[in-house]
């Protein structure tokens, strides 16, 4: 029950917390409905949070906007919430089996792992109203895990029954062919029969974040409406009658994504088609834009960028850079095509997240309307504060994900665990990595690297993985090892990121966010050596960054190496090259890129 242990530490208000493993923005909550209980401990903090009104659910409305969702208890389903109000609707949430049967229409975003949520519906009597509700052809939209449990069973930690609706089982996918998995990102739809939620995806990709998948079979045939293919090819979404389950997410999936969720609500919207020059047909590479945030010297939080970790100008008074303000940036990436959003806050490594308000406010005004998905790092970790109240990594990482963050980003505190774990060759378990992943899903807990290239002449001058570089260092040395360092980069570790890699990659990161001191800011390219010695290293999938200066470099890093996507934040920042003339740039060279 160590599960469950965690999870009665680290709820947090209002939430309830289950072990996850299939789905991040289905992330958290527990079978065990934890409630309220008030972790920040300081609810005062919150009082003076004026929320926007359109976080608000209106209390008089007719039947026809009113949306019924099925949240039982599991934490982040805001990103679902927020695309169902940004589309105009109301909320009704089931409290009780009887709120499905008498639902006008039901979305279902099931969150975390299959065992627990099956039996949280088994347990609540949730399960025989939604097979009442479904066979009765109801209107009803399930969203990745919400399509998985209308089949018969999975192999998730199981073999675990399912609701049976739909003949077939759920697999993992299998990595043992190069396929990165989780498999996560942009990718194609084949449509296999008429479904009016999926008629304005034609030849768009739509997000995806999943390690399990339902198989097609000669059985369940007649209910696929569209496949994708990683590897082999799964169901993506289902249909029949009313009934309709997407395994990608539509409320990440940009307004493309927020189309299907309309086409759902108000199956006569008739909206006029965008003339379509996209041509999805595979996994596209991610461009992500990335923004350094912190609190300036007046105590206003901005975006900054550095030169090689160095925030501040090169004036007298060494003020931090001012870039803007973070959530109009957020909202001005997503409108220029950005394919995800990484908030960094930068002083997280000594000042306490949860004290920092504004960093959570952002989080909340983004996740309103930019519908493509949020990840957010700094400062995770465990924390006492001055009245001796412990907070654990969890916590912390719950605030996040509660704020809107789809994904969270671990740097200092995986260095310190990959560290522990080498020396003991024992994965604890209490690391803020393992902790959060097990509770969160993988797929929802990203490690930032910060390694800086020390040059050698010989690669069996250090005990960590050494390559030979293209280009020499400053006394010729054709080798370099890459250093791990933490607290943004003020202090060197005893270990290489190659090792940190590997020893992340075990205890539960699902994606490696691969930054490199000497190439930030510089913008003459990625470090590819550093970008093909990591990608080589790992099945997950690895983000190149640091060093964009040109759209030739996103073109570089695809070619010359796997990385999965390629981030970039001065550029845009200077707004030296928009987003959309990388993609452009990536189109023409024949680079799958989401348009
Ligand atoms: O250690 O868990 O508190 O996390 C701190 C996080 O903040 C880490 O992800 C770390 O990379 C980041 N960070 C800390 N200090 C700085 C700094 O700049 N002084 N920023 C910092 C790191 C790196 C990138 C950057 C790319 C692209 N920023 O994310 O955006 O290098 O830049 P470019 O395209 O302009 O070259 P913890």
């Amino acid at each position: 029950m160590e599960a469950a242990a965690l999870l009665a530490s680290g709820s947090s208000p209002g939430s309830l917390a289950l072990s996850s493993s299939s789905c991040p923005f289905c992330s958290s909550s527990s079978l065990l409905l934890v409630r309220d209980r008030g972790s920040l401990g300081n609810r005062s903090h919150y009082t003076n949070v004026k929320y926007p009104r359109s976080f608000s659910v209106r209390a008089s409305c007719s039947a026809d906007s009113v949306v019924t969702l099925l949240d039982y208890g599991a934490g982040n389903v805001r990103s679902v919430r927020n695309a169902i109000r940004h589309l105009g609707f109301d909320i009704k949430d089931v409290q009780t089996p009887e709120d499905i049967l008498n639902a006008h229409r039901l979305i279902f975003p099931g969150v975390g792992a299959f065992a627990p949520a099956m039996e949280v519906l088994n347990k609540t009597g949730m399960a025989e109203a939604l097979c009442s509700y479904i066979e009765k052809d109801r209107p009803f939209l399930g969203i990745c895990l919400g399509l998985q449990l209308l089949f018969e069973s999975s192999e998730e930690n199981g073999p675990i029954k399912g609701l049976g609706l739909i003949p077939g089982t759920v697999g993992r996918f299998d990595s043992s062919n190069g396929f990165r998995v989780p498999h996560i990102g942009w990718n194609a739809l084949q449509v296999t029969m008429d479904s009016e939620i999926l008629e304005d995806v034609g030849n768009r990709h739509v997000y995806f974040v999943h390690s399990y998948r339902a198989m097609p079979s000669n059985e369940n045939k007649e209910w696929v409406s569209s496949m994708c293919n990683y590897g082999d090819n799964f169901i993506a979404s289902i249909r029949r009658g009313n009934v309709h389950a997407v395994q990608f997410h539509p409320e990440k999936s940009g307004d493309v994504g927020l189309s299907v969720l309309r086409r759902f609500l108000n199956p006569n919207s008739n909206r006029a088609k965008k003339a379509d020059r996209a041509k999805a047909s595979k996994l596209a590479k991610r461009v992500i834009a990335c923004l350094d945030v912190r609190a300036n010297d007046k105590g206003d939080l901005v975006v900054t960028k550095g030169d090689q970790y160095d925030v501040r100008e090169q004036t007298k008074e060494k003020e931090v850079r001012n870039l803007g303000k973070p959530v109009e940036l957020a909202r001005q990436y997503y409108r220029d095509g950005a394919d995800e959003i990484s908030f960094l806050n930068i002083t997280g490594f000594r000042d306490f997240p949860l004290g920092d308000l504004p960093m959570l406010q952002v989080l909340r005004y983004t996740s309103e309307n930019v519908f493509v998905p949020l990840t957010v790092g700094g400062g995770i970790r465990d924390f006492t504060d001055s009245n001796g109240r412990h907070y654990s990594s969890l916590e912390v990482a719950s605030e996040y994900f509660r704020s809107g963050a789809d994904k969270i980003s671990i740097g200092s505190d995986a260095v310190y665990a990959a560290e522990e774990y080498q020396r003991t060759g024992v994965k604890s378990q209490k690391s803020s990595l393992e902790q959060i992943s097990r509770v969160y899903g993988n797929q929802a807990v990203v490690v930032s690297i910060d390694p800086r290239r020390v040059y050698i002449k010989n690669p069996n001058d250090v005990q960590f993985k050494a390559i030979k570089v293209s280009n020499l260092g400053p006394n010729g040395e054709e080798y370099a090892w890459y250093q791990c360092t933490v607290n943004g980069g003020r202090e060197g570790r005893p270990i290489g990121a190659y090792e940190l890699a590997k020893a992340v990659e075990e205890l539960g990161a699902g994606e490696i966010l691969l930054n490199c001191i000497d190439c930030d800011g510089q913008g003459k390219g990625f470090d590819i050596d550093l970008v093909n010695l990591i990608s080589d290293a790992v099945s997950i999938p690895v983000i190149a960054s640091s060093g964009a200066g040109a759209v030739g470099h996103f073109s570089e890093v695809f070619a010359k190496t796997n990385a999965s996507a390629a981030l970039a934040a001065g550029i845009f920042h200077r707004k030296e090259v928009p987003i959309q003339s990388v993609k452009e740039h990536l189109l023409k060279e024949n680079i799958e890129v989401r348009i």
